[in-house]
């Protein structure tokens, strides 16, 4: 297996070259994404007008794509910031939150996915099963309780979208459709805070932007989220998600590559 723990220090890659994200978000989560980057070492910035979201995604080291609260407007603006991107070889993440949940957000998520060439997709199960026209329930933005298996969903989702997918739970996974990496760190304390899978999909974004290996990149992302994400319900007291959600902030700032490579757990399928 390639060392993974070699990977834990794309964590300190980001905070040195400190890269420009561009986030097409959801209202929900905007202001949480902006200052969880920020407290990950990365420069956020939204922007959704059609008239400069070629521009902005040109500049930046990745572009997050997020149909959290979509609208017929962010969409198309969506697809042409996504066809820049793709022409300045700026690498796109995707969350397709809530695909599934109505036939507009499924029929544009797919829509995306044909359009623009993405380098990873980043969903809970649900999402990812009913992109790809397979079902698995789903309540508004949560993923239900669906009895597949995640990682044989996450490989044939790789192979019809082209695309690394990483499907996100109690374990995470992350494949191309050949490799497959599990990722076992993380707390529930994660589910009691709105916009932690939309900031983990900007996470993985700054990651790309320092590594080209999208594999890599998320494997990094991941097990650095999860980590971050123990050290602060260990502070937070298990009943906590307001005080669990200012030290989440707070531990992706200070959780280090050394942290990561001591408490990751990381294993490969
Ligand atoms: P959903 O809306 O279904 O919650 P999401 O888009 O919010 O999906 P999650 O799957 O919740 O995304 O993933 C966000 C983060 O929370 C990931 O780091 C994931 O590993 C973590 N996570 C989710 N559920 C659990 C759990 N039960 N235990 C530990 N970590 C979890
Ligand atoms: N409704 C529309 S977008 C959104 C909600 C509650 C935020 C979803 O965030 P996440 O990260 O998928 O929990
Ligand atoms: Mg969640
Ligand atoms: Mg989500």
């Amino acid at each position: 297996m390639a060392d993974w723990r070699e990977w834990a220090e794309l964590r300190e890659r980001v905070r040195e070259a400190n890269p420009l994200v561009h986030n097409m978000t959801n209202v929900v989560v905007t202001n949480f994404t902006a200052n969880g980057l920020l407290a990950l070492g990365a420069s956020p910035v939204m922007a959704y007008a059609k008239e400069e979201v070629a521009e902005m995604a040109k500049l930046a080291g990745a572009l997050v794509l997020n149909i959290g609260t979509l609208n017929a407007e962010e969409v198309e603006a969506m697809l042409i910031a996504g066809r820049a991107a793709n022409e300045a070889g700026v690498p796109v993440v995707f969350d397709p939150v809530g695909a599934g949940a109505t036939r507009y957000r499924t029929e544009t998520a797919r829509r995306i996915a044909e359009q623009v060439k993405l380098a990873a997709v980043r969903g809970n199960a649900a999402e990812i099963a009913n992109m790809i026209g397979e079902t698995w329930a789903i309540k508004g933005v949560d993923a239900g309780e669906g009895s597949g298996d995640a990682a044989a969903l996450a490989k044939r989702a790789a192979a019809k979208l082209g695309t690394v997918v990483i499907i996100t739970g109690k374990d995470d996974v992350v494949t191309d459709g050949n490799t497959t990496y599990l990722v076992h760190n993380g707390h529930p304390l994660l589910t009691k805070v709105t916009g932690t899978g939309c900031l983990l999909t900007s996470v993985i974004g700054a990651f790309a932007a320092v590594e080209r290996d999208m594999v890599k990149a998320a494997v990094a992302a991941l097990a650095y989220y999860g980590v971050a994400a123990e050290r602060a319900a260990a502070e937070a007291g298990e009943r906590s998600p307001g005080r669990f959600q200012s030290l989440f902030l707070d531990a992706l700032a200070h959780t280090s590559a050394d942290d990561v490579k001591r408490d990751g757990q990381v294993e490969q399928r």
